[in-house]
């Protein structure tokens, strides 16, 4: 059982069911039904097909795993099975109408929080924690991030407007561009966060040597450089698949950049915009930042880099839950929710940094690590295998961090997301390491 306080689980669970739907709302109620049901890329589902799929998650855990109900819709179940239909043929099946789908999230809702309030948060398995309803929560306000990559797709005027303008780069021209990360084990996972996804635990040691990790993410700016070096023509910085799927699909910037009177534009949300020299790229491929990575004369960290960096204390040797410490993620950690409806500036959110002082780790950008997705040891697929099971050892690299789109209940220093190496609709972006030398190790103990 976790060491947590059933009640404050409680209440922070209806907190964040009712603040992934707040979110929800405003990212299908900002256009008209022909948008909600229109296909917007054959890679996205449309906006309904998600509304009505948050929903019947809900309610098959919530209510029937967890509260023992009757079922309210079993004939829809395999409509809204992400199994069953890939996303480009959603737009054809007999989805629920805008105003159907609402109604059923809502009824499925209210029940919902009765079952939260007559639950008891502790035991094991789906309850242990109110591991059931933060699994719900994260999983709408993932949709929610989907839902928002479709916006992202979408063409016509702008729907959607940032709460916040972005804050100001801050210090980063005075940082040092790398920080040496020792080498030694720490501790990978978790055990003990209550809401960890399956793939997340356990926690477990893994030796990392010493090396450096780039103290911000990658900058439109570095990335033009790379650019107009002729990276894209050049097949020395590529992987054999990364060159075949350039040339195949002529790549030659990130998605969404186009070239304009001498200057590189960007789309977002409707509204075309010179790209901004100091944000973090965004909607590269993983192709794309591991070419930038060599050509650069470095790499992409591996997980366990990336999950050290963010986690370890060289002070005490554990690992932290965030790279600011413990606390949950506040407005002046990181880059969360949707809040500046892009990234902030490499070098903002100095309050954030690691305890050695690598910057934006959490939000901004999803970033591309070198690794594979792949069980921890000692793994066990919880409380569905299709959740992370039966993506492991296929066709995946692991993104660590969580963007600007993620909320922060499903953003952790252990939180893992994975997606196809050609992907970059997605809010991805990268930061790149490099070996140091075995005499930067400080001499730890290896395990
Ligand atoms: C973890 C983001 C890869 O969107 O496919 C949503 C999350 N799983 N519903 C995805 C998820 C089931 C998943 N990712
Ligand atoms: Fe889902």
């Amino acid at each position: 059982t976790v060491p947590y306080d059933p009640e404050v689980l409680r209440a922070r669970a209806l907190e964040t069911l009712l603040a992934a739907r707040a979110r929800t709302t405003g990212l299908t109620g900002c256009v008209d039904e022909d948008d909600l049901t229109a296909q917007h890329s054959p890679l996205m589902s449309p906006l309904v097909w998600d509304l009505a799929h948050i929903g019947n998650q809900e309610e098959q855990w919530l209510l029937r795993a967890v509260g023992g109900r009757d079922a309210i819709r079993p004939d829809i179940d395999p409509l809204y099975d992400a199994f069953e239909h890939p996303r480009a043929a959603r737009p054809s099946l007999p989805l629920l109408s805008p105003a159907e789908a609402r109604a059923y999230v809502a009824e499925v809702r209210g029940r919902a929080l009765d079952v939260l309030e007559a639950s008891p948060l502790r035991g094991t398995g789906l309850l242990d924690g109110g591991f059931a309803f933060g699994m719900i929560a994260q999983h709408e306000q993932q949709h929610d991030e989907t839902m928002l990559i479709t916006h992202q797709l979408r063409r016509g005027p702008a729907a959607l407007t940032a709460p916040e303008p972005p804050p100001a780069p801050g210090d980063a021209a005075l940082l040092p561009p790398e920080v040496l990360v020792p080498g030694g084990p720490f501790v990978m996972g978790t055990d003990t966060e209550p809401w960890a996804l399956d793939n997340e635990r356990p926690a477990h040691r893994r030796n990392v040597p010493a090396f450096f990790l780039d103290t911000l993410p990658v900058t439109n700016a570095a990335y033009a450089r790379f650019l107009e070096d002729g990276g894209y023509d050049d097949p020395r910085w590529w992987t054999e698949a990364g060159w075949e799927h350039v040339r195949r699909h002529g790549l030659y910037a990130p998605r969404f950049w186009s070239r304009a009177g001498g200057q590189w534009l960007r789309d977002r949300f409707g509204v075309t915009e010179p790209v901004p020299p100091e944000e973090p790229v965004l909607h590269v491929c993983w192709y794309e930042a591991d070419a930038y990575a060599r050509w650069a004369g470095r790499r992409l960290p591996t997980e366990a880099e990336w999950e050290k960096a963010a986690r370890h204390d060289p002070a005490t040797g554990r690992s932290r839950r965030y790279p600011w410490g413990d606390a949950d993620p506040g407005p002046q950690h990181a880059n969360l929710g949707q809040r500046h409806l892009r990234p902030a500036p490499a070098g903002a959110y100095p309050e954030g940094a690691s305890p050695l002082g690598v910057r934006q780790l959490m939000g901004d950008v999803w970033e591309w690590t070198a690794s594979d997705f792949l069980p921890h040891p000692g793994f066990r697929a919880f409380p569905y295998r299709e959740y992370s099971e039966v993506f492991f050892g296929g066709d995946y690299k692991v993104l660590r961090g969580g963007s600007f789109a993620v909320d922060g209940v499903a953003c952790r220093g252990t939180f893992r997301n994975w997606d196809h190496p050609v992907r970059r609709q997605i809010f991805s972006g990268f930061r790149t390491a490099r070996d140091a030398s075995p005499r930067a190790d400080g001499g730890e103990v290896t395990a």
